[in-house]
């Protein structure tokens, strides 16, 4: 049998490079080796505020998105979290095991509480404990997410055997997979801050539907650092990681890329990048605008239909676990 993964993006707002080379270009290259889960979570994505039409509108552009990038119906699953209602029911199970302190500590939930200070709301809290949700409802054995997942995804591993030990053995304990090239690509206007969705800045994200005049414009503005050398050095973080982006999407050495750009400047690293990356958005904009609409509905029901019935049966038997049983 094939080992299972499972993972997901918010729709909330424009998906962008550090979605694509830290999370979705893995799964495309994962799908065949394992059966795969691919989900829209949109239930984590009203964790704040979002325009219902919007939301909407975004769930059914990042299906698209899915199947653009390469992600294979024939071998992998689609599906929008909301359409699975045991995501819901099992994330209200694992609340009643999981302890304050440890929703606390994570990171995630101590930047957007900060951004939002006030009326901070109790789902960006719980966040993790549905992200555990999607994962353990499907038996995951490998969950590929970026570096800002991985403290969430301990605390998925915390609470599949918490439970397995306090209510006997029903869940899997997935371990994470993380790109070693790619897993947190760093904002352009701030690269002491991963390119992120929710960045007031916009020209920190790279969308992937970002038109040509766009992308140049934001690799024009891109912060460098001080020094002119180019070169892939940590210590350098704004020229690290623009070297990265344009690693991964060229496909280079590390060596090729910097023997290449010896002796030139930043503008022309800049420039070459945004060439680079116009060329890899525009057949996957032309993908994305050919997804009909008849097409995405019967895809997203197929895939729904699917994981309800895995996720149904593990949660069948998490109540039996629990006693929480009724009519019979
Ligand atoms: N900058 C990044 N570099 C590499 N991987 C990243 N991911 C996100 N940002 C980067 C990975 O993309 C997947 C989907 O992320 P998400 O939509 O669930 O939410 P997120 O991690 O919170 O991403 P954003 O873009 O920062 O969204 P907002 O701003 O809405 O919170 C995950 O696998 C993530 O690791």
């Amino acid at each position: 049998m094939k080992k299972r993964i499972l993972s997901g993006v918010q729709p909330s707002g424009n998906i962008h490079l550090g979605n694509y080379l830290g999370a979705l270009r893995n799964w495309v290259a994962l799908q065949h080796e394992y059966e795969s889960f691919f989900c829209i979570v949109n239930l984590h994505a009203i964790t704040v505020p979002q325009d219902p039409a919007e939301l909407a509108a975004k769930t059914r552009e990042l299906a698209r998105i899915y199947l653009a990038v390469g992600i294979d119906p024939k071998v992998s699953t689609i599906f929008v979290q909301s359409d699975v209602s045991q995501h819901a029911e099992l994330a209200w199970v694992l609340n009643c095991i999981t302890r304050m302190s440890e929703l606390e500590r994570m990171t995630q939930f101590k930047e957007k509480a900060r951004r939002q200070r006030e009326n901070v709301g109790v789902g960006i809290f719980d966040y993790p404990v549905l992200m555990a949700a999607d994962i353990l409802l499907y038996q995951a054995d490998l969950v590929p997410v970026g570096e800002d997942q991985k403290q969430h995804l301990e605390l998925t591993r915390d609470l599949a055997e918490r439970f397995n030990r306090d209510y006997g053995e029903t869940f899997r304990v997935p371990e994470p997979f993380i790109p070693p090239v790619g897993a947190r690509i760093m904002s352009l206007s701030d690269p002491t801050k991963k390119m992120s969705k929710s960045d007031e800045d916009e020209r920190g994200a790279i969308g992937l539907l970002d038109d040509p005049d766009t992308v140049r414009n934001k690799f024009r503005r891109a912060v460098t650092d001080s020094g002119m050398e180019i070169r892939f050095d940590q210590r350098r973080p704004a020229i690290h990681n623009l070297l990265t982006i344009y690693q991964l999407l060229t496909g280079q050495t590390r060596e090729e890329i910097e023997a290449h750009f010896s002796g030139r400047g930043y503008a022309q690293l800049k420039s070459e990048l945004a060439e680079v990356t116009i060329e890899f958005l525009r057949p996957l904009q032309e993908r994305i605008r050919a997804v009909g609409d008849d097409e995405l509905n019967r895809l997203l029901a197929e895939g729904a239909e699917r994981a309800r019935s895995i996720a149904a049966e593990t949660y069948r038997l998490v109540k039996e676990r629990m006693g929480l049983v009724g009519a019979r």
